[in-house]
């Protein structure tokens, strides 16, 4: 569904007020679902239900009775805006923890005028990518866990129908010239404190139609740049974590096996109740999407697109003060190391989370 409900500030209220409809989760319900998650992450799933074999199923059993009164769960058009003040941006998105997107923002920039898979081709070519097959939850998944190649096979594979995506690529990390093709002084005004927004760092997304990225969401605050093509998202809040059920894996990377190509209703039953976002980005368009928020990202067409990454503690824990503590006790990789990591390439980081001993066990 293309969502082009463009909100004029002043026309109406701008709001980041939730309009997905509440789960209907008891207080005493997400808390549980929360011990359980903490356990889970110290302790590993497995143990937690030995020792407490009935709490899980039990607790399942009653989210799924409360979010059944919705019936069948529907998409809503996520906010769209233009000529958004950073004073409403801050109070109604930021604060308020919720995505929005700038429609257009970015069409002027030397990014959305330049940069063709052609131009990458020819300036990057030799370029090494690092693909990483996360969580088995991609529709294009790789025969191998990993796989490297350079960026000038990958986009000729495009023209010939590949699926390999190039997620997460460090090529503005390498090539720091690039980011002066993305409007700066916009991106500075959208941060959440120049001075206390730290790590900053970008990730390049380049793949043809019918590559996706499977649901995950991680610590950081994304402006997302499409500079190519177009792109659909699906976002869900912190409150459908319960719904997604993912494994603790002590990793910023947070994701899981439920696939909204293939829902599954006997391992994710919650699912089909559950409301979501959904939005259409154009190239020019700049969507906002706060730490935790669940996402997945699908190219109907060939697409290129930037996120550009950085983490404030205060958004963070505005989002999820559940998941922004656990971060302390990270293993797979530990919160320092993977912040380093994320800088150098954020793959190294899906490949550790993938293979994390916690979920193996
Ligand atoms: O564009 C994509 O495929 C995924 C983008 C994404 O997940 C992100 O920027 O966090």
């Amino acid at each position: 569904m293309t969502t082009l409900t463009t909100v004029a500030v002043g026309e109406q209220g701008i709001t980041g007020d939730s309009q997905l409809r509440s789960n209907g989760f008891t207080a005493a319900d997400r808390r549980s679902y929360s011990a359980l998650f903490v356990m889970d992450h110290f302790l590993s799933r497995k143990r937690v239900d030995r020792l407490f074999p009935n709490w899980r199923t039990g607790v399942q059993a009653r989210m799924l009775q409360s979010i059944r009164q919705h019936g069948e769960g529907r998409a809503v058009p996520l906010p769209r805006v233009r000529n958004l003040d950073r004073k409403t941006f801050m109070k109604e998105f930021v604060a308020k923890s919720h995505p929005v997107v700038f429609e257009g923002a970015a069409k002027d920039w030397e990014c959305c005028r330049k940069w063709t898979f052609e131009w990458i081709r020819e300036k990057y070519g030799d370029d090494d990518v690092y693909l990483v097959d996360h969580a088995a939850a991609d529709r294009n998944s790789l025969p191998a866990e990993s796989e490297h190649l350079t960026l000038a096979n990958l986009i000729d594979g495009i023209d010939h129908g590949s699926m390999k995506y190039a997620r997460f690529h460090p090529l503005l990390q390498r090539h720091p010239e690039l980011r002066d093709d993305i409007d700066q002084a916009w991106l500075t005004a959208h941060l959440t404190n120049p001075r206390t927004s730290w790590a900053r760092f970008y990730t390049l997304f380049l793949g043809g139609k019918g590559t996706d990225t499977a649901i995950h969401c991680a610590p950081n605050e994304n402006i997302f740049v499409q500079v190519h093509g177009r792109k659909k998202w699906r976002l869900y809040p912190m409150d459908h974590m319960a719904i997604f059920d993912p494994p603790a894996n002590r990793s910023v990377y947070k994701f899981t096996y439920y696939r909204t190509d293939q829902p599954e209703d006997d391992r994710f039953p919650m699912s089909r109740h559950m409301d979501w976002y959904e939005t259409e980005l154009h190239a020019g368009d700049v969507l906002y999407n706060p730490p935790y928020y669940w996402h997945h990202v699908s190219n109907p067409v060939s697409s290129i697109g930037v996120g550009c990454r950085w983490s404030n503690l205060r958004t963070t824990w505005i989002a999820s003060p559940l998941l922004a503590t656990l971060e302390l006790f990270n293993t797979d990789p530990n919160v320092i190391k993977g912040a380093l990591m994320a800088m150098k390439d954020f793959n190294s980081v899906l490949a550790q989370s993938r293979n994390s001993s916690l979920i193996r066990d």
